[in-house]
């Protein structure tokens, strides 16, 4: 298990955030040696408040371990390396995400797992190298981000710009900002914003994805629900346009698709843990699916050979229609996802639950 480089607790009341807690590795080489966490966020469950108090008999603003007791209270955990988001526990301190056990933490190969961020091209689909540059950069705290008017306390602002290196390859000047956050009932909300600063008053065109990988119980268990009768891309067939036939997509074999125009909500379930990922994204109109089942695995070197078992990667996208920005112009894609409780054999969602999350 990685350690934490910090880890702070926010609750409304008693801590608010401040980045100052963090431990910000001091230079780029220092950061780039040894990779860590840079940031752990929790939110305590309510019934978790003693886990609290114990917190704050520790070293002021370095409590450890503050999980709340019995491991309940949700967590994420953030990288500078690729602003990548590496671990996320629901409010039953349950993992969400998957990451290789051989994954690398290093420069040049991204992270194998959690939240990758593909810009500013997803896949091959461009001149870049497979997924762009940005989910194997290092990125720093956005010591100022512009006020976001759905801002939970929870959260971590994280910038990309520039470097001397990205210009030749990509001769553009951005500012790429990415919010972590954690609401009050555990969902992990990602909001990304990506500005044109060129001077030249040139353009530039874009499209990206926050590559996700789950961790699910037995990947022949799990169905993705919302893409049903959609155009996709397969990537396995030369991006050949198909159209999914299936009321959901399982998993029998590897899968490599781009679905195109797919519904603002997408929920993945998995029968074996009775849990279902919901994701709701925004300007992101394209979902990646991704599992590169048994021949591909064992050729992947940060990827272990049956970890195909355990991973699957549903993630938001604009990949169909590239967006254009033209100097001084900003998009937003926002990608929010909870882990709710699928009590019925089915994986229907128990109709309290949907209660509850209408009222979210
Ligand atoms: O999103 C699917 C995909 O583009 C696949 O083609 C597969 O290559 C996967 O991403 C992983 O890519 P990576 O460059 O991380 O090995």
């Amino acid at each position: 298990a990685l350690p934490p480089e910090a880890h702070c607790t926010s609750d409304r009341e008693r801590f608010p955030l401040r980045l100052s807690e963090f431990r910000v590795p001091a230079t780029t080489a220092a950061a780039s040696a040894a990779p860590r966490p840079v940031a752990s966020l929790s939110v305590p469950n309510r019934d978790g408040r003693e886990g609290l108090r114990r917190a704050r008999e520790g070293p002021r603003y370095r409590p450890r371990q503050v999980r709340p007791p019995r491991g309940r209270g949700s967590s994420v955990e953030v990288y500078f390396y690729g602003g990548q988001v590496t671990s996320w526990k629901n409010n039953f301190g349950e993992q969400q995400l998957f990451v290789s056990r051989k994954a690398s933490f290093k420069p040049p190969k991204a992270i194998r797992g959690g939240i990758q961020i593909c810009f500013p091209q997803l896949g091959n689909h461009g001149v870049l190298e497979q997924h762009g540059f940005a989910r194997n950069r290092l990125w720093s705290v956005d010591e100022s981000p512009p006020f976001l008017d759905t801002t939970f306390d929870c959260h971590i602002d994280l910038i990309l710009k520039q470097s001397e290196e990205d210009l030749k390859i990509w001769p553009h000047s951005y500012e790429l900002r990415l919010q972590v956050a954690l609401s009050p009932t555990g969902d992990l909300i990602l909001i990304s914003r990506i500005k044109n600063n060129n001077a030249d008053c040139k353009p530039f065109q874009f499209s990206f994805a926050y590559h996700t990988s789950f961790s699910v119980s037995d990947i022949s268990e799990v169905r993705v629900d919302g893409l049903d009768t959609l155009d996709y891309l397969d990537n396995l067939r030369s991006k050949m346009r198909c159209n999914e036939q299936g009321d959901a997509v399982v998993f029998e074999s590897e899968v490599d698709s781009l679905y195109l125009s797919a519904p603002r909500k997408i929920v993945t379930i998995d029968h074996e843990k009775k849990r279902t990922l919901v994701l709701r994204k925004k300007e992101l109109p394209d979902v990646v699916v991704w599992n590169p089942w048994d021949k591909k695995a064992k050729v992947m070197p940060d990827f272990g050979a049956e970890e195909y078992n355990c991973m699957l990667c549903v993630g938001a996208a604009c990949i169909e229609k590239p967006i254009t920005l033209r100097p001084g112009e900003e998009w937003q894609g926002r990608q929010e996802i909870s882990s709710v409780p699928s009590s019925y054999s089915s994986g229907q969602l128990d109709p309290e639950i949907i209660r509850q999350m209408q009222r979210i």
